[in-house]
């Protein structure tokens, strides 16, 4: 097995087809439940648990053993995680390849902080892999996907920052916005992989042109889009309604949102991942 993929569950994948992957799962953890967020977590049975549920409710990222494991026997392993200001799952998965290296003396490795979270990492994911294909080298597939990150982006529509602000995800300042309802925050990953809002929309018909506004004054022309939604197949069919209109050649793949990715998003949360 020469190469190997390895990302945290917050990318949302499971498979990448004709890859050698595999992913880290997160855990959520309300109360004393536990939703390893694996293939076969029962996501929506977790969200409708979360409505009701008024307690105390954290999340774990991989540990280093986890991610050892991950990593396993291939000559060459890239590993996407999720952003590193928001999780501990890089600093996992760095320490985690200094082990695997001790382990594996002519292996090669290397671990990407993604600063993001969901469909950003699934792009970057699927663009390693890509180049995997065309017959890169290690050295080549590094450098060119950390180039192709910084050309990528996440948007996201949030109907509640209930669950982000509750576990110190957003400084203060943004979970004030936590308790407005009715409001969707639209916000973007900044430089420095934190959640930044960047605009509102009051009411369900303002959330798409919105993100349209924002996902063209960040640089979005027709190219890869990956939207990511917790229970928002319509948010998310519209969304890419208008893409399509604007840009009838985009690269468009609608999924839905893991464990991970659903308890900080929430209920009708779309993140959006795109090159900019
Ligand atoms: O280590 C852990 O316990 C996981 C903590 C993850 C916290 C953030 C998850 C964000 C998921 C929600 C909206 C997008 C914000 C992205 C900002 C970079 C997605």
């Amino acid at each position: 097995m020469k190469h190997k993929i390895v990302m945290d569950s917050a990318g949302d994948l499971h498979v990448l087809d004709g890859a050698n992957f595999s992913c880290a799962p997160l855990k959520v953890m309300p109360g004393d439940r536990e939703y390893v967020d694996t293939a076969d977590a029962n996501v929506a049975e977790m969200v409708e648990f979360l409505r009701e549920y008024k307690g105390k409710a954290s999340t774990a990222c991989p540990s280093i053993g986890d991610y050892v494991e991950a990593f396993g026997d291939a000559e060459e392993v890239y590993c996407v995680t999720i952003t590193s200001n928001l999780s501990g799952s890089y600093n996992a998965a760095a320490i985690a390849a200094e082990t695997w290296k001790e382990q594996h003396p002519q292996g090669k490795i290397h671990v990407f902080d993604s600063l993001s979270a969901g469909p950003e990492m699934t792009l970057l994911a699927e663009k390693i892999h890509c180049l995997l294909q065309e017959g890169r080298s290690f050295e080549e597939v590094v450098e060119q996907a950390k180039e192709y990150l910084s050309h990528t982006h996440l948007l996201f529509s949030l109907e509640s920052l209930h669950n982000l602000a509750n576990n110190g995800r957003v400084p203060g300042a943004v979970a004030k916005l936590a308790g407005m309802l009715g409001l969707r925050l639209i916000g973007k990953a900044s430089d420095q992989g934190t959640l930044q809002p960047t605009g509102k929309a009051r009411g369900e018909k303002k959330v798409v042109p919105e993100l349209m506004k924002h996902l063209e004054s960040m640089g979005y022309q027709g190219g890869r889009i990956r939207i990511h939604h917790c229970f928002n197949a319509a948010g998310a069919e519209d969304l890419k309604r208008s893409v399509l209109e604007k840009f009838p050649g985009a690269d468009v793949v609608l999924s839905t949102c893991g464990a991970l990715c659903s308890f900080y998003a929430e209920l009708g949360g779309m993140l959006i991942g795109f090159e900019g």
